[in-house]
């Protein structure tokens, strides 16, 4: 098997197991090689009061520059929390300069959950963000990232699959080829995703029991583990359904332990499943 190789864009929270933290290790467990490109390095996730955060803008630029220089090409792009506008505009410079016809731009437009934004986020930056949504394959937000990216009421019960239907629709009318709504739930107990692929004009969703818990960068466990799948050759659907067990096995190998730490998922745990699923051992 050939080596592929995905470029991470988003911060490295050094302890508290999100972004790069959480992307480095599953992609590469996949056996994917993880290039990064660091939007900022924190102390901690922002779980944690008194982090520190140093921001990188300026160092993205050079980096960039040497890499084009180097001539290398990546098998797909991942982008998750991304901090500024001055950043939005990088990472669509970069995604211009790095597209290949073949290869895949994943955009997780992390900034909000639950009906609100993450601190620091505005409904502008929402806006924004739909715009980087533009120029990638895959998008994977959620039911309140969605509705800021489109500038509409967020409803997080009581819709109905025409709801989720229209709304992947008006996702990829965004540009993007792929769309995928995550926290999807039509009855009690149950949550999951439905995603709609605009070039063939169908429609796949996955359903897993709902866990009342939740994790900083489970998120994150979910977009990195579907990057990974799909640079592995598995469908869109398939990815995604790898990704939301590997999520769930993730939440319920850490609340198995009732000393469990509150800052993360043990993610490291489920990695032996993974390979699993991946045919991989
Ligand atoms: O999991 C997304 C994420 C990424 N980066 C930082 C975060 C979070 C979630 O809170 O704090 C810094």
């Amino acid at each position: 098997m050939d080596m592929k190789r995905v470029v991470s864009i988003q911060d490295i929270s050094c302890v508290g197991k999100c972004s790069l933290t959480v992307a480095l290790p599953i992609i590469s467990a996949m056996g994917i090689e993880c290039s990064i490109l660091p939007t900022a390095v924190l102390s901690t996730h922002t779980m944690f009061k008194g982090f520190t955060f140093r921001d990188l803008t300026d160092d993205i630029t050079p980096i960039v520059e040497h890499w084009k220089r180097e001539k290398f090409e990546f098998d797909a792009i991942y982008t998750g929390y991304l901090g500024s506008f001055d950043q939005l505009e990088l990472v669509s410079g970069f995604f211009s300069d790095f597209k290949r016809p073949d290869n895949l731009i994943f955009v997780d437009p992390v900034m909000a959950d639950n009906g609100k934004l993450y601190p620091g986020f505005t409904p502008e930056f929402a806006r924004a963000m739909a715009g980087l949504c533009k120029k990638a394959d895959v998008v994977v937000p959620n039911l309140t990232e969605a509705a800021f990216m489109l500038g509409e009421e967020c409803r997080l019960s009581g819709y109905d699959e025409k709801y989720i239907k229209d709304t992947l629709k008006k996702l990829t009318a965004l540009g993007a080829k792929y769309a995928v709504l995550t926290g999807v739930s039509f009855e009690p107990g149950k949550v999951g995703l439905m995603g709609y692929d605009s070039t063939k004009d169908e429609f796949f969703s996955y359903y897993h029991r709902r866990l009342d818990v939740s994790f900083h960068g489970t998120g994150d466990v979910f977009a990195s583990t579907a990057v990974g799948a799909l640079v592995r050759g598995k469908t869109l659907a398939e990815a995604l359904k790898i990704a939301a067990d590997i999520t769930v096995a993730s939440i319920e190998l850490t609340i198995a332990d009732p000393e469990h730490e509150n800052y993360g998922v043990r993610f490291e745990r489920a990695i032996p499943q993974l390979l699993h699923a991946l045919g991989d051992c």
